[in-house]
This record gives structure tokens, sequence and C-alpha cells, in this order.
């Protein structure tokens, strides 16, 4: 399928959160361009970033006259707009247990999964600097209840909200490849043993080899 215009990304390849769009735009094969923007050099997010997103941050996004930030509605946004398999629910339960999920990840797992859990404890010693303990306490009982809490959410289904991969699945596949790399999380995946099985199934998908390489940080 070709498009009057094709998106563009601004962002890192190393961002969880871009790794998510770009997860949404291969699932959905759309071609995009990436312009890379690295908020986290010295002095922060470059200048001409900030009329693109005004918080900073990665990614932001364009498609024709449409610029959008926040990663959760591009990706609806990217669904919706384009061809290709429905990465959102048909029912309305279904689609807010998809955006339950999504919540879980923006509010409590990017937090506790990746920077309490993967910075602290892969990312810092791997640079030669200590973790934070007290951070990395705080994040491990967070890390918890954030696995059980998705466990939950459709315990019998092998996707994390149901019979097909969602937006759900590809806002915290990301938050995942970082998490495991953290030595906590060998026990902590031992009493999620569903999630295991989940992420198993997402490490195979093509998408996810392609969008998610392995790390530099967040
Ligand atoms: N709520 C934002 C979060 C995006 C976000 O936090 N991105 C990180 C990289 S993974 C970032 O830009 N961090 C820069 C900073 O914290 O200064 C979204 O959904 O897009």
């Amino acid at each position: 399928m070709t498009y009057a215009h094709r998106p563009i990304v601004y962002g890192a390849r190393y961002s969880v959160y871009v790794q998510a769009l770009l997860l949404c735009l291969e699932e959905k094969q759309v071609p995009y361009d990436l312009v890379e923007v690295d908020v986290f050099a010295d002095g922060g997010a470059p200048s001409e970033h900030l009329s693109r997103h005004p918080f900073g941050r990665i990614p932001a996004f364009e498609h024709g006259a449409l610029r959008l930030y926040e990663t959760a509605p591009i990706c609806r946004y990217v669904d919706e707009a384009f061809d290709g398999p429905a990465l959102q629910p048909a029912t309305a339960a279904a689609r807010a247990r998809m955006g339950q999920a999504i919540s879980i990840a923006d509010n409590y797992a990017y937090r506790s999964l990746v920077w309490g859990l993967y910075v602290e404890t892969v990312e810092k010693p791997a640079r030669g600097d200590r973790p934070d303990e007290s951070l990395v306490a705080a994040a491990h009982e967070q890390a918890a209840t954030c696995l059980g809490a998705l466990q939950q959410l459709a315990p019998e289904a092998p996707w994390l909200v149901g019979d097909a991969p969602t937006l759900a699945d590809l806002h915290l596949a990301p938050m995942f490849t970082l998490f495991l790399q953290a030595p906590a999380a060998v026990d902590l995946m031992k009493d999620a043993p569903r999630l295991r099985r989940w992420f198993d199934g997402m490490r195979e998908r093509p998408s996810v080899r392609r969008a998610c390489p392995s790390p530099r940080t967040a």
C-alpha cells in the first residue's frame, strides 16, 4: 500500500516509547521515516524539538499536516488511519481493557520496570555507577504489583487483553525487553508465568525483532 504522505517519527530507537510507535507502524506495514532526536543529549532536548513536543519527550509524529505527541493517541491514530490488521478490539469492553493496560504501562510500569529496575540495576552498573537502593526497593514492589495487575487483565488469553495482539501488547513489549534484563526479573517473573508466555510470543514477532533491538536507555 502506498500513501500520499509518509509518516515521520521524531525520536531515537533506544526509547521504549519510540519503539512502541515503530512496532505499531511495522505491524500495520506502514512505511515511515525516523528523524533522530536525542532528548538525553547534554543540554536536554534540542530547542527545535520543543515545537513538536512542548514537554521535550520522544516520540513526536507528523503525518501530512497532522502533528501529534503522546504515544498512545499516536498509535490509535496509526491503527485507524492506515490499512492493515486492526490493533484495537472490536468491543467497547475489550477496548477499555486495552486502554487500562496502556495506562498501567504509562503510570506504573515505565517508572518501575524501566527506570527503577533496568536503568538502576543494569545500565548504571554497566557504566560504573552504583544503583540507588531505595529507588530499586520501591521499584521492585511496584513492579510486582504491575506484573500481578497485567496478569489479571485477561487471565485465559494468549495476548495481554484477548485473542489477538493489540496496541497494549505493542506498548508494553519494549518495556519488558528492558525489564527482563534486570536481575530481579528472574524472581519477579516466576510469579507471572502468563506474562512469560506472552513475552515469548511477542519476541518472535518480526516487528519486535526489528523495532526492539537490545538496548541503551529508556
Ligand atoms: N507520555 C509520553 C512519554 C514519552 C517519554 O517519556 N519518552 C522518554 C523516552 S522513552 C523521553 O522522551 N524522556 C526524556 C526525558 O525524560 O527528558 C508518551 O506517551 O509519549
